[in-house]
């Protein structure tokens, strides 16, 4: 028993996390349900650094030092249980399984349950940064027992990415399943941030009129400034290719239809259990729905749409500085849809998450890393019970600077006929939060109306009801 850690599933994930905890110097087990891919890796590898080649479970196990630390990185789902099941009757308590994966937090809250009972600590933990992270350091995102984190933590510390003061990013999260709660939202800010860039692509492209290459030079450009992110750098990458085939701008030979796995989907559907507004995050995955409808698209192509040419030459520029002003609010209204969901779920579970914390540990490794989540760090450093971003007076100030060109820009996107969902939801629930009066005072009535449900006036304290269908007096019920 010689290996410090053990990762069992050595897909590409697993196994670049393998390596990167290797080449940190670590004593590295490693385990896969088909054998013949452990003994490629270590054949491959092997010179990077002490790896221990084990074939069945419990060779697996005896490798490991004591309290054993192993590491899950098999496909989400049943395969995880199997994996678990498999090696729990072998371990000891005091024991540790993180599991890697993209597991639901609820299975996580599950399996750290019933292995608590057996005395091993689950650690649910998210991983972002794709195969590249995973090798050269991800973002990492741990739950379970902070006991678990104090033999953990230094491990994962060594082996995550860094951000630009040197901060590794990794910190425990919270209990159960807190890291993948998180690893969720992550995503789902991930598809927001996305979807927001291809809206200002599409009226950089239509509205503008400017190429594929020189949307990707003003991507280039933003990327120098307050948006600077891994999603803006490599989305100038995307525009800028060409296809070799055709000759054609990459862009334009790619099926307009996109894919999801469903973190973006299960972001969604707990926000609306928590009753969480994220509508940001919604219309990001509603587009990518409506974009694969081929059919219903298909049936809808003759409809009649606005008449509107693209801008004249001289006016893009200065609508492409709208446009960026555009992105950059809408970009904060969705961290700051995504926060209150952390917030919400961690109150939910009682977590006791930091907000400041989570937005420091994705300062780097991760697929929505960017300058930006410095400036959340520092409003939560100023302000740790910060009740929104919104309320911070750095993100007022600036999204009170972008509201006109913001709102300009939606105006032109709707008189040309290009569809900007996550643009205007973005504004809307800006104006819904800053108004004085909503009209859910009209909605309330109607409740009241056809169902007796009651509403509560702005004057008195109680609850109240109006005898629509009598003489529409008011009682107080409560
Ligand atoms: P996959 O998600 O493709 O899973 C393949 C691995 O799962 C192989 O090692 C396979 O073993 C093992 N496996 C399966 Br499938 N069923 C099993 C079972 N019943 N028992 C034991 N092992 C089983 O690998 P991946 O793309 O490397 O991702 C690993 C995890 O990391 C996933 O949960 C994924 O969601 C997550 N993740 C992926 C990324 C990414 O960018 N790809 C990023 C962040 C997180 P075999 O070799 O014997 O078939």
């Amino acid at each position: 028993s010689t290996a410090q850690i053990g990762v069992t599933g050595l897909a590409v994930m697993g196994s670049n996390l393998a390596r990167n905890f290797a080449r940190n110097g670590y004593t590295v087990a490693v385990h896969n349900r088909t054998a013949a891919k452990t003994t490629a890796l270590v054949e491959e590898f092997g010179h990077e650094g002490d790896f221990v080649a084990t074939g069945s479970a419990k060779e697996f196990v005896d490798a490991l030092e004591r309290p054993r630390r192993l590491i899950i990185m098999v496909k989400a789902g049943e395969p995880t249980d199997a994996v678990i099941h498999e090696f729990a009757p072998l371990l000891e308590p005091g024991d540790v399984i993180i599991d890697g994966g993209n597991a639901h937090f609820e299975d996580t809250r599950r399996r750290e349950k019933e292995l608590r009972e057996q005395g091993i600590h689950f650690v649910g933990a998210g991983i972002s940064g794709g195969e590249e992270g995973a090798l050269l350091g991800p973002s990492i995102m741990p739950g379970g027992s902070a006991e678990s984190y104090e033999s953990l933590g230094p491990m994962l510390e060594k082996i995550a990415a860094k951000a630009k003061d040197g901060t590794p990013c990794v910190s425990h999260v919270g209990p159960d399943g807190a890291g993948h709660f998180v690893k969720m939202v992550h995503n789902g800010i991930e598809y927001a941030d996305m979807q927001l860039i291809a809206e200002a692509y599409h009226l950089l492209r239509d509205v503008a009129g400017y190429s594929p290459a020189r949307i990707a030079e003003t991507f280039r450009e933003w990327n120098r400034g307050r948006l600077d992110s891994y999603l803006i750098e490599i989305t100038a990458e995307v525009l800028a290719h060409t296809d070799a085939e055709t000759g054609l701008p990459f862009v334009d030979v790619v099926a307009d239809a996109a894919e999801q796995k469903g973190t973006g989907r299960w972001t969604v559907q707990i926000a609306l259990d928590l009753g969480v507004p994220v509508s940001g995050i919604a219309e990001a995955v509603f587009a990518r729905a409506v974009s694969g409808h081929a059919d219903l698209r298909e049936a809808a192509r003759g409809l009649a749409g606005p008449a509107a040419a693209p801008l004249p030459a001289e006016a893009a520029d200065a609508f492409a500085a709208q446009v960026e002003q555009a992105l950059y609010a809408s970009k904060i209204v969705s961290y700051t849809q995504g926060f209150h969901q952390i917030q919400a779920g961690s109150e939910e579970y009682g977590w006791g998450v930091d907000l400041g914390a989570v937005s420091s540990l994705w300062r780097g490794g991760c697929i929505i890393r960017a300058a930006f989540l410095d400036r959340i760090r520092t409003a939560y450093d100023a302000q740790p019970d910060l009740p929104s971003l919104l309320a911070d007076p750095g993100f007022a100030q600036e999204i009170g600077e972008a509201q006109e060109d913001w709102r300009a820009v939606v105006v032109a996107a709707v008189s040309h006929g290009i569809p900007v969902p996550a643009f205007s939801a973005s504004l809307a629930y800006y104006d819904a939060l800053r108004a004085e009066r909503l009209p859910a005072a009209l909605t309330q009535g109607q409740r009241d109306f056809f169902g007796a449900h009651t509403y509560r006036r702005t004057d008195r304290e109680g609850t109240f009801h109006t005898l629509w269908s009598g003489d529409r007096s008011e009682v107080r019920t409560a």
